[in-house]
């Protein structure tokens, strides 16, 4: 099999403001305390650690009453913007230590003006127990994790943080997996966009390599590139346990791991994140742990040398 050996940028987004608890800021350091750098280096491939970000609020915005600490969201947006975008630009792969999901408003931004450059489309494929379609107007919460995925589709009432006119994701190039947790106005949300949602059953019902293959399919036909969003609570609680909104009924270690082989045979993905750790749950590392070890299958570690089973 061709290996590719990737320049690999780590970026630390270390946000907690947009999950309304403490805690996440803690997650770049867990996992690289948990050792993301020396594991993907010992797969040969070049590592630069970037730190973190810490912007400053951006107080041009006024505080939303639906979107709780904006200005600080906002400012990690635009800073992630940046530097994702830049880092993809110079042949880098953008690897975001997160911080809590809103951090994905800037990381697929910024991926998405790179795609627009390059004239692919961009695809998304978001692994997590939730929808994170939310806006201002719908959420239950104000948290604002729980937007990202409505916000890089564009919707209209978060157009300040961005400049307007920004290339910006086709909701129907989102693939959602291993969702179990969906609030009532977003669920008609993502019908209504038409966001591609593989829950919890479908899972159960076709199964894992059935639906990557499908995904793959999709996003190689297209000659897209793909953006990974790995969020905690995506994993079963047993297995995971560092982060704030555990759902029960998660996806296994074994089909975790599966959707990384696979992913890492397509050669499809050009960035990724790992978000929602919150090392301040967690029980002994564990779930830092794990994140680790999955980034390390998508980046290359096998156990046998051998592709992917055809379809
Ligand atoms: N849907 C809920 C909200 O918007 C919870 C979102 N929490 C997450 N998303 N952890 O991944 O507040
Ligand atoms: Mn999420
Ligand atoms: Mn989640
Ligand atoms: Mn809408």
């Amino acid at each position: 099999m061709a290996e590719s050996k990737k320049n690999i940028v780590l970026i630390g987004a270390p946000l907690e403001e947009g999950s309304g608890r403490r805690g996440a800021a803690m997650g770049p350091a867990a996992l690289r305390i948990a050792g993301v750098d020396t594991i993907l280096a010992g797969l040969g491939h070049t590592v630069t650690d970037e730190g973190d970000l810490k912007p400053l609020p951006a107080r041009d915005l006024a505080n939303h009453p639906g979107a709780n600490n904006l200005q600080i969201v906002a400012a990690i947006t635009r800073a992630l913007d940046e530097t994702v975008h830049e880092a993809a630009r110079t042949g880098k792969f953008p690897l975001i230590l997160g911080g809590d999901h809103a951090l994905s408003m800037g990381s697929v931004s910024g991926m998405a003006r790179y795609a627009a450059e390059q004239k692919r489309p961009l695809f998304v494929l978001w692994l997590d127990a939730h929808a994170d379609f939310n806006s201002p107007a719908t959420s239950p919460s104000g948290n604002m994790h729980g937007m990202p995925v409505a916000f890089f589709c564009g919707q209209a009432e978060f157009a300040p943080i961005l400049d307007a006119g920004r290339p910006m994701i086709d909701p129907k190039n989102v693939f959602q997996v291993g969702i179990r947790s969906v609030d009532d106005r977003e669920r008609e949300e993502i019908a209504e966009h038409g966001v591609n949602v593989y829950d919890m059953r479908a899972i159960d019902e076709t199964g894992m390599a059935h639906i990557m293959h499908e995904i793959i399919a999709t996003i190689k036909a297209a000659n897209g590139l793909l953006h990974v969003s790995l969020d905690v609570d995506f994993l079963d609680p047993e297995l995971a346990p560092g982060v704030g909104t555990t759902v029960p009924g998660g996806a296994t270690f074994r089909e975790a791991h599966l959707i990384m082989e696979m992913l890492c045979d397509s050669g499809l993905v050009s960035s990724l994140d790992l978000v929602e750790l919150n090392p301040f749950l967690d029980d002994r590392g564990k779930s830092a742990r794990i994140l680790v070890e999955l980034t390390a299958s998508l980046f290359g570690r096998r156990i046998l040398d051998r592709p992917t089973r055809s379809a």
